[in-house]
C-alpha cells in the first residue's frame, strides 16, 4: 500500500534530502513550505513537477508551525501515515536574538502538531518523528553523549528543542501514540545553510579559491562537533519511524572534530596550509606558503553560552535499527568543497551574465 508523509521544513537541508528518500521508496510527499517574498524552494525545485503538468507524487503546501488551524487543516486535508517534524528556526545563534520567536516554533510548533493529531482522532493511524537534537546535551555531563546522558541545553534553541522532546515523550506515553525522538549530531552537505559553520568554510574556501574572497571570518575555532552526512541521516529518520514502537534515538558518527580541523581540511582540498599564529581574537590563520591571513576571528560569532564537546554514541540505532552512518568526515569536507567551487564559479557566471 503507497504510504503518504507530510515533511514540515520540506525546504530546508533535511527536508530536501528526505523528501528525496522517501518519493525513491514510492511514498506520497506532501511538504509544508512557507510563504516567503522570493523563492525559498531552491533545494527542492528539481523534484517538484507541476500537477497540472504530470501526475506527481510530491505536493507542496503553505504553511507555519505557528498557526494552528493551518496546521490542522494542512494534516485533516493529507491524511498521513508518518508525519516528519523538520521545521524549525535552526539556528543557534540566532536564537539568542529570537528566543521568543525560536519557542513558538521549535517548541510550541511539535506540540501544535501533536496536538492535531488528537483533535483529527488520528493519533493511533499516523506515526510522529520529532527533529530532537544533540544541542540538548548542551554543557557537557557525559561522553559519547547517548540516550541516558543527562541534558543541560545552553541556549533558547536547546531550551526550545527539549520542551518539543518531552512533549513528544509526553504523548507517546499519555495516548499511546507511536512518537519518536531522533536526538541527531550535527549533519552537513552541500546542501547545508550558508550561516552553519562547515558550509561558511566551505564557501568561503571557493571564493578565495576562485578570487572573489580574500578571508573568512570565524568565531570559536576549539567548538568540536560529531559531523556526519545529511544523507544518512535521513535514512536513520525513516529507520526510526519503521520501528515497531515509538522511541528515542541518538544517531552520530561516534568521532569529533573541531571547528578549526574543518577549516584546516577544506583549505587544504586547494592545497593551502593553514598556520595558525596569535591567540583569542587576535588569532589568524595563514596560508603557509605566501603569509596570506586567510581565516580571522570575529567576537560577533562568539556565542553568549557555548556547547563545547558534542560526540555521539550511536549504538542503539546501529543494534536495533541496523543504521550506520557511510559518508566519513574527509569525504564530506571534500564534497562539501568539491560542490561550493561549482556553485560558487556558476553564481559569478550568472552575476557576469546580468552586469
Ligand atoms: P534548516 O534550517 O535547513 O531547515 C529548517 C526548515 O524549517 C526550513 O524548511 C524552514 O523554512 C522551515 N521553517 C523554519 N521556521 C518555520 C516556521 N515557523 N514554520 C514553518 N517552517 C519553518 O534545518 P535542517 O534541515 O538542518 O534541520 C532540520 C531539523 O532538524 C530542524 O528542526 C533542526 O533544528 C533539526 N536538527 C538539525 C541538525 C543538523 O545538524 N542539521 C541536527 C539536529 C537537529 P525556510 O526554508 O523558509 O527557512
Ligand atoms: P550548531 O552549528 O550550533 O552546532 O547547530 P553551527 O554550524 O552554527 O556551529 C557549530 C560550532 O561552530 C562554532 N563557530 C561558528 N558557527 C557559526 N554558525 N558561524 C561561525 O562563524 C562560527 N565560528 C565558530 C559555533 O560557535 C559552534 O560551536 C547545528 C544546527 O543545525 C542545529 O539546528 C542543530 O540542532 C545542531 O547543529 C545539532
Amino acid at each position: 500500500m503507497t504510504k503518504t508523509a507530510l515533511i514540515t521544513g520540506v525546504t530546508g537541508q533535511d527536508g530536501a534530502y528526505l523528501a528525496r528518500l522517501l518519493l525513491s521508496k514510492g511514498y506520497v510527499v506532501h511538504g509544508m513550505k512557507r510563504r516567503a517574498s522570493s523563492f525559498n524552494s531552491a533545494r527542492i525545485d528539481d523534484i517538484y513537477q507541476d500537477p497540472h503538468e504530470a501526475p506527481t507524487n510530491f505536493h507542496l503546501h503553505y504553511g507555519d508551525m505557528t498557526d494552528s488551524t493551518n496546521l490542522i487543516r494542512l494534516v485533516q486535508e493529507t491524511r498521513p501515515d508518518e508525519i516528519y517534524n523538520l521545521a524549525a528556526q535552526s539556528h543557534v545563534q540566532v536564537s539568542f536574538e529570537t528566543p521568543e520567536y525560536t519557542a513558538n516554533a521549535d517548541a510550541l510548533g511539535a506540540l501544535r502538531l501533536l496536538e492535531a493529531l488528537r483533535i483529527l482522532k488520528m493519533e493511533q493511524d499516523c506515526r510522529y518523528y520529532q527533529a530532537s537534537t544533540s544541542e540538548l546535551y548542551g554543557l557537557v555531563q557525559a561522553v559519547p553523549q547517548n540516550e541516558t546522558t543527562p541534558f543541560y541545553p545552553r541556549s533558547p534553541y536547546a531550551a526550545a528543542k527539549l520542551y518539543a522532546y518531552w512533549i513528544t515523550v509526553n504523548y507517546r506515553e499519555a495516548y499511546g501514540m507511536h512518537a519518536s525522538n531522533g536526538i541527531l549530531f550535527n549533519h552537513e552537505s552541500p546542501m547545508r545553510g550558508e550561516t552553519f559553520v562547515t558550509r561558511k568554510i566551505t564557501r568561503a574556501v571557493a571564493a578565495i579559491e576562485l578570487g572573489f574572497q580574500k578571508s573568512l571570518w570565524l568565531g570559536n575555532l576549539d567548538a568540536r562537533r560529531d559531523w556526519g552526512h545529511a544523507r544518512d541521516y535521513v535514512e536513520g529518520m525513516w529507520r526510526i519511524v519503521q520501528h515497531q514502537v515509538g522511541d528515542d534515538w541518538v544517531l552520530a558518527t561516534g568521532e569529533t572534530h573541531t571547528v578549526r580541523e574543518f577549516a584546516e581540511r577544506a583549505f587544504a582540498e586547494t592545497g593551502r596550509t593553514l598556520e595558525w599564529t596569535g591567540a583569542g581574537v587576535d588569532e589568524t590563520g595563514r596560508d603557509a606558503k605566501t603569509g596570506e591571513v586567510l581565516v580571522r576571528i570575529d567576537p560577533r560569532y562568539y556565542r553568549p553560552t557555548e556547547v563545547d564537546l558534542l560526540i555521539g554514541d550511536p549504538s542503539k540505532a546501529e543494534e536495533k535499527l541496523g543504521w550506520r552512518h557511510t559518508t566519513a568526515f574527509p569525504e564530506l569536507v571534500r564534497e562539501m568543497v568539491a560542490e561550493d567551487l561549482k556553485a560558487v564559479a556558476a553564481e559569478a557566471g550568472r552575476n557576469n551574465r546580468h552586469g
